[in-house]
């Protein structure tokens, strides 16, 4: 205990850690932080003496859970899609919106003609967004430069974002996303000349927490993913990977081969593949943006999860095409509401098992010794957060400690 402790009392505790209890709930708790972490937290009736003489924060009676935790974002990336919105819209086909430069390869374009400034400004009202519902650790991704003094680019922005804004920041390296114009029909030369260069000079600067890749018949193969895979293993990163998007190919089954931290979007995941992550440890990180967005029809094996006790994360997949959702809160209603979620699994999603899903574990509960994210919201049940549209009831967001 020293003069920085905080003592908060008058407060409902969602600690999402292991319990007995849903959202391992404590009723009329207090929670005591010191420094950046938790020292205490329990029933208030069990507050101990040492603390009971200082000042005391009252919450009010509101609800406290971990800081929320987007674990998969493109939060990074150059212009937008508007424009390919529209055109679909109005009856193009994706290949007319391709033909006319849509698709991945116009963000590459947009994200490679901007600058690191550019970048940081364009990222962080992205940003603010999610810390104003909450957020406090974010996952940020390369993949829309796709040659290596972007993908470096875009990962300097990434890690520079914690320099501007009280947030925690993971990077993941994404040179794997798709094949750039200038290699087109020459997926391999491009990984062999730009994706796997590109990783070693990253990793040597510092800039990746992870290795991720798009394991898809329009992006690239298990045997391609694998060898980039292998890199991330000599480099001693780990991966995850986008997997199971659009078809099966094996993406989850190769993720789990190589002990992925996660394995995400998988709609078209089948139980083999679920044994396969449950077998690693493999997180299942539900994006239901994308299929919000692409109007996809086949969703998640959320029963075959639970069945074989894959933990499921909730994530944003925050990206210009295919999920431009800013909204975690508005993804945990998505995943009850679209895949039959509920709240609790939707709120573990976005705490716990996000933490899982990029490889911390100081994070994503509230228990002694965890870092002190938490976030203060003006409801009286949990489930609350899922269950509202477009209201975000956050009442303060403490970061480290501080709020
Ligand atoms: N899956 C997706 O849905 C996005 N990337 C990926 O691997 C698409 C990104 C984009 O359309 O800009
Ligand atoms: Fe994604």
């Amino acid at each position: 205990m020293t003069q920085d402790t905080q003592v908060f009392v008058n407060l409902n505790l969602a600690t999402m850690g292991e319990s007995d209890v849903a959202y391992g709930w404590i009723e009329d708790g207090a929670i005591v932080v010191t420094g950046g972490a938790i020292d205490w937290l329990g029933p208030v009736n069990e507050l101990p003496n040492t603390y009971k003489d200082l000042p005391h924060t009252d919450l009010g009676g509101r609800v406290v859970t971990p800081g929320l935790i987007d674990c998969h974002t493109h939060t990074v990336h150059g212009g937008d899609r508007a424009v390919e919105f529209e055109m679909r819209l109005n009856g193009a086909s994706y290949e007319e919106v391709a033909r006319a430069g849509g698709g991945i390869i116009s963000t590459v374009k947009a994200t490679r003609g901007a600058t690191e400034d550019d970048l940081l400004a364009a990222a962080l009202p992205r940003v603010d967004v999610f810390i104003a519902e909450g957020v406090t650790t974010i996952e940020v991704k390369s993949g829309y430069g796709l040659d290596v003094e972007t993908e470096l680019r875009m990962l300097r922005v990434a890690r520079a974002i914690e320099d501007h804004r009280p947030i925690r920041v993971k990077t993941t390296f994404l040179g794997a996303h798709a094949t750039p114009a200038e290699f087109a029909g020459r997926d391999d030369a491009y990984l062999d000349e730009v994706c796997i260069p590109a990783l070693r000079a990253a990793h040597a600067e510092g800039l990746v927490d992870a290795v991720d890749g798009f394991c898809e018949g329009i992006a690239f193969q298990p045997a391609q993913i694998a060898r980039v895979f292998n890199v991330a293993q000599q480099l001693g990163l780990p991966v995850k990977l986008h997997a199971e998007q659009l078809s099966n190919i094996g993406g989850a089954k190769l993720a789990a081969q190589f002990d992925a931290l996660s394995a995400d979007h998988i709609e078209y995941l089948d139980e083999d593949g679920v044994k396969a992550m449950a077998q690693a440890g493999t997180v299942a990180v539900i994006l239901p943006g994308a299929y919000y967005t692409l109007r996809e029809t086949q969703a998640p094996p959320i029963d075959l999860l639970r069945k074989h006790g894959v933990p499921m994360a909730l994530a944003t997949d925050l990206n210009p095409g295919t999920a431009p959702i800013n909204s975690l809160l508005l993804t945990l209603n998505m995943g009850c509401t679209l895949f039959r979620m509920t709240p609790e699994e939707a709120l573990r999603g976005a705490t716990q098992n996000a933490a899982r899903a990029l490889g911390l574990t100081d994070v994503g509960t509230l228990a002694v010794g965890m870092r002190a994210d938490m976030a203060v919201w003006d409801i009286k049940h949990p489930a609350e957060l899922a269950y509202r549209i477009g209201f975000n009831p956050l009442h303060s967001r403490i970061f480290g400690g501080t709020s």
